[in-house]
């Protein structure tokens, strides 16, 4: 196989030695003799990286050869986390360089621990982009990513006296695995205005001209797949002026800080990430950053498109775009334009050839993270472009008028013009329209935007065009890299890693489910990773857990929607609950350690307000005495992907809680499931699926089911503006509120938003049967032997839920894409 051939391509460790020392000596300039951690991870990514580049090339020269179908996944974020240890064990070296490494003085694990991850997401949507990545290559697709390269990534999370802090992620110090393309800049306009010349056809054109230009230089990143040559292309694109320089002859006059300016405004359009994660922010500088990205990447893609000399009609069968939820929606507007005011295409040419090359995934339905661009704003910043977009919505409701005459309500409700004050443009709108399906990511989350958010564009264009595609996750860094020895012991069991590419084969470890030595070998497994943690634990907060108590995760972005307040006020209840015991009861109790991670936007005060409550319950609870190890609540500072990768292996449950029809899908709940923790959550995104593959005895599934959250809604509105609490929930607020966890005032807005404000999220219509599944938890943890049944069973039956199958479904649903492996070496 080609992994073989990639390790013996090092020729064993001491090639690969000998190539890091050279990478050391002359690449970094510096002596072997005190190389540190830092410098071996240097060497060792540039060793690598040599070797992937050779592939990469062959990889885009195949695809050329072949003239395939390419897709291109245009996505504001790629949460890729660090690339070392995942390249390594994607192309078969990790052995060679562990042992090369450990002759030079080097354990590989903290070599690998020297990289800073790539961190340009902000949660669930950019790392799916990312396991989206590594599926197209292990797949042998053609498929590029297109995103920013941002100076700053999602911000480091510091927590200082229990409240959340923000500090700039600086991330681009060293980076092996880019590769700027000087060559490749695009010119990118903005402003100006739009004039109307008339051809000596009689045809008119507007010429779009007069605007501020700045250009977009490509970085690229080499994307290795699991098992194949096949390496495929990351592109993210870096803003800087056009004129590439300051102003001389303000410098020469001494105004320093004008001649600076251009180059400034220009870098700012790349510089930064903005932190919301299921929020629109909605400001200038974000719709930049949008049509910056989309205008040079679609320039990008038909510059190689014009290299086939192909008619303009058969774009769509070289060219597949996916648009990854609505912030490259201005694609759909810049091709029409390019198309008809560059290209001279007819309208309704261009707007056939643009159809059928979109695809639009949503992955919201909360009306805050839906985008709406302000009119006078896109009329300001993209002049032509707003022209489009009402030419777009008018024959577009002409369509409509013409199969439903008279409708004028539901004209209304399609337009893409939102009547608001000022006007605003609903982008899910305009990429429904311009593009030939639109999926969800779950079957519960493409059910309700079918049912509610689009259900009148369901009656325009029929069902077909809405489909669902349950999001997957990559099984080679969720499980394989993440977890290397429940990995090992699969493998063992199965008779080879082939799970690792087809993970339906999991299912045969089902087989062994009644091996004594294999349960227990599993059970060592978990707790080993468990230590790991608790290792963690203490050496960032200096508090010790005991690794055999149950560890309870919930780790994601810290929302509203998500209930991180449910689950912390689920252990206030479980801390009073201790206190009133006397203690030889509870000496029966389950050991249990709450373990919190996540961001919260900076602007988003709430959710600030919930990690300040969960940080101020762990003050206390952690040093009671009467309590020990019977409950500890812990909040791991900073969670990124390379966190997640130690924290999820060592979950026995974890939390996906949000209000029933909020969370598309959740990609965490099957990342925690893969690696043998079972999980307690509500009916809601992909949990509903795990459940029905895994089987219910394996989760724990609690609350209000979807359908009834509007009546709920509605009632706590209206009919009971201030909720009956039940007694738990009542006792948990009246201990908050008596100073129990400091200072009540600051934790006073979080309670009066539910027993005030209207409870939207439902936690008093959820807590007591939140507590009640955590109840059951407990009860069945204590059977060792059976949670390991359980826990084997689930992961047995986790194949559906590889970012695999969800790459093959859009590439045969949406994309109409093959495979093009790179012919093997002999
Ligand atoms: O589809 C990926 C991911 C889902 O798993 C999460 O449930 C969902 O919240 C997230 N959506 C967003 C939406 N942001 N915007 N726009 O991040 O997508």
């Amino acid at each position: 196989t080609w992994r073989k051939l990639a390790a013996t391509e090092f020729k064993g460790k001491e090639e690969f030695q000998r190539e890091v020392v050279r990478h050391v000596e002359t690449t970094l300039a510096r002596s072997m003799y005190n190389c540190d951690e830092l410098g071996a991870y240097s060497g060792a990514a540039l060793a690598l990286r040599d070797r992937l580049v050779i592939a990469w090339n062959k990889t885009q020269q195949q695809h050329t050869f072949v003239d395939s179908k390419r897709v291109y996944y245009l996505s504001l974020e790629f949460l890729m986390g660090r690339t070392l240890d995942n390249a390594m064990l994607n192309v078969g070296v990790k052995q060679t360089a562990r042992d090369g490494l450990d002759e030079l003085g080097f354990r590989i694990e903290d070599v690998i621990d020297q990289e800073h991850d790539a961190a340009l997401g902000n949660g669930g949507l950019g790392r799916l982009a990312a396991c989206f990545l590594d599926s197209l290559a292990t797949l042998n697709y053609p498929g590029w990513g297109y995103g920013l390269r941002y100076r700053y990534g999602i911000f480091k999370q510091e927590i200082i006296d229990g409240h959340q802090v923000e500090v700039p992620d600086y991330w681009l110090d060293f980076n092996p695995w880019e590769f700027p393309r000087h060559d490749i800049v695009v010119d990118i306009m903005f402003y100006g205005y739009v004039r109307k010349q008339i051809e000596e056809d009689g045809t008119t054109r507007s010429i779009w001209e007069g605007g501020e230009v700045v250009q977009a230089v490509a970085y690229d990143y080499p994307i290795p797949g699991f098992d194949t040559e096949n390496t495929n292309n990351l592109r993210l694109w870096s803003s800087r002026p056009a004129s590439g320089e300051f102003d001389f002859q303000k410098f020469n006059a001494g105004d320093y800080e004008s001649a600076v300016r251009e180059q400034q405004r220009a870098e700012t359009i790349s510089a930064v990430l903005y932190p919301n994660d299921n929020i629109d922010a909605g400001k200038e500088l974000r719709l930049k950053q949008q049509y910056f990205w989309v205008s040079a990447s679609l320039h990008d893609i038909i510059r190689r498109f014009k290299k086939t000399h192909r008619p303009w009609d058969q774009f769509p069968e070289r060219v597949a775009i996916q648009l990854n939820d609505t912030h490259p929606a201005l694609a759909i507007v810049e091709l029409q334009r390019i198309l008809i005011d560059i290209e001279h295409l007819s309208y309704d040419k261009a707007w056939g050839i643009v159809t059928r090359t979109f695809g639009y995934t949503n992955h919201t339905v909360l009306p805050e993270a839906l985008e709406k661009w302000s009119v006078p704003l896109m009329q300001h910043l993209l002049p032509r472009h707003m022209q489009i977009i009402y030419d777009i919505n008018l024959f577009f409701l002409q369509g409509v008028e013409k199969k439903f005459p008279g409708d004028r309500e539901l004209l209304m409700k399609v337009s893409i013009i939102e009547e608001s004050q000022p006007q605003s443009i609903r982008m899910a709108f305009l990429a429904i329209i311009g593009s030939h399906k639109v999926n969800g990511v779950a079957e519960l989350h493409s059910d309700l935007i079918r049912t509610t958010i689009f259900k009148d564009f369901v009656t325009v264009f029929g069902t077909d065009k809405f489909i669902n595609i349950t999001n997957g996750v990559t099984p080679r860094r969720w499980l394989h890299q993440a977890n290397p020895k429940l990995s090992d012991l699969i493998s063992e069991k199965l008779g080879g890693d082939s799970f690792l590419k087809d993970l339906t084969l999991l299912d045969g470890l089902l087989e062994h489910l009644d091996d004594k030595q294999f349960r227990k070998d599993w059970m060592d497994i978990k707790y080993a990773n468990k230590v790991r943690l608790a290792k963690y634990i203490k050496e960032t907060t200096q508090i010790a857990v005991n690794p055999a108590s149950l560890f309870d995760i919930q780790v994601k972005r810290i929302h509203e929607y998500k209930r991180q307040q449910m689950n912390i006020f689920g252990i206030i209840h479980r801390y009073l609950t201790l206190k009133a015991m006397k203690p030889e009861q509870r000496k029966k109790a389950v050991p249990r350690v709450s373990i919190f991670g996540g961001k919260a936007a900076p602007g988003y005060w709430m959710a600030k307000t919930i990690i300040r409550l969960i940080t101020a319950v762990g003050d206390v609870v952690n040093c009671d005495k009467d309590i020990g190890d019977l409950l500890k609540v812990i909040f791991i500072e900073d969670y990124n992907v390379s966190k997640a990768e130690m924290i999820i292996p060592a979950s026995d449950i974890s939390e996906h809680i949000s209000t029933a029809g909020t969370e598309a899908s959740g990609t965490s709940n099957m990342k925690f499931v893969l690696n043998g923790g079972l999980i307690i959550g509500t009916v809601d995104g992909a949990n509903v699926e795990i459940v029905e593959q895994i089987g219910d005895e394996q989760a724990f599934t609690f609350g209000h089911l979807a359908h009834s959250v509007p009546e709920l809604r509605h009632q706590h509105h209206f009919a009971k503006p201030k909720p009956v609490l039940d007694k738990c929930l009542k006792a948990v607020f009246d201990a908050i509120l008596k100073g129990t966890f400091g200072t009540p005032e600051l934790f006073e807005p979080l309670i009066n938003s539910i027993t005030e404000g209207g409870d939207y999220y439902l936690v008093s219509d959820d807590f007591q049967s939140y507590i009640d599944a955590q109840s059951l938890v407990d009860e069945l943890y204590v059977d060792k032997d059976s949670w390991a049944e359980r826990s084997i069973t689930a992961v047995a039956k986790m194949g559906f839920f590889s970012s695999d199958r969800t790459i093959v479904e859009y590439a045969e649903q949406i994309w109409n894409i093959e495979p093009v492996p790179v012919p093997r070496q002999k």
